[in-house]
């Protein structure tokens, strides 16, 4: 029974995953200076990838080590659109200025993911305690440290993804130097609320079946 479960799970997600298309990586290996606004820009160019359609989404994967987390603020900008904020000082609020300690990060980000906002990834139940954050989380959005969350990657929708996307990285804070490694950008499908509800609502009825006929079998 779990064997059929699943292997219709992974078939349902499957068919999400497979138009998915890395379209640029750039190895960095650069320290970001601390306590500086000056920062570190990382360029890349893309080229050949043509317009972000519509049933698709930006997805950028980011490799940062050691440091204090909660002194990072990271955007993304490409040609004349408003830029994506990743991170600002991730768990910063009145009470706890420092944010979050951990040093590093080997994470994905994109506008609709399941850990929600990266900004409180400790209160999320996708939060693994460690060293080093993983797993993919929604970008942090604010502008301003106390702002709304208005610079999502859905500004990158629909746009012409070739030419040069630029990769911010400041540390506002004193003590601890974080190193950018690495990062990419994939293009991703957006998923369909209808997909994912029809492959559930699927397992359910196939369960079910399984589940009368192994008492039909027993009676
Ligand atoms: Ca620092």
């Amino acid at each position: 029974m779990k064997q059929a479960i699943l292997t219709l799970t992974g078939l349902a997600c499957g068919s999400l995953l497979s138009h998915a298309a890395l379209i640029s990586s750039t190895t960095v290996g650069m320290d970001v200076l601390d306590n500086s606004i000056s920062g570190l820009a990382s360029t890349a160019t893309v080229s050949g990838a043509g317009t972000l359609s519509a049933g698709s989404q930006l997805q950028v994967n980011l490799n940062i080590s050691g440091g204090w987390n909660g002194d990072l603020y990271v955007y993304l900008s490409h040609g004349d659109l408003p830029v994506a904020i990743l991170l600002n000082q991730a768990g910063a609020t009145a009470g706890n200025p420092a944010g979050y300690e951990e040093a590093g990060f080997a994470v994905s980000f994109r506008d609709n993911a399941l850990n929600g906002d990266v900004h409180y990834y400790q209160n999320s139940a996708g939060y693994v305690p460690g060293s080093v954050l993983t797993g993919t989380w929604a970008p942090d959005g604010r502008l301003q440290l106390n702002g709304g969350r208005t610079s999502m990657l859905s500004t990158f929708n629909n746009c012409n993804l070739d030419g040069d996307w630029t990769l911010f990285v400041a540390d506002l804070a004193a003590g601890s130097t974080s190193r950018l490694e690495s990062w990419s950008l994939e293009v991703v499908p957006v998923p369909e609320a209808n997909t994912a509800y029809f492959g559930i609502a699927t397992i359910i009825l196939l369960a079910g079946r399984f589940v009368a006929g192994q008492r039909k079998t027993s009676q």
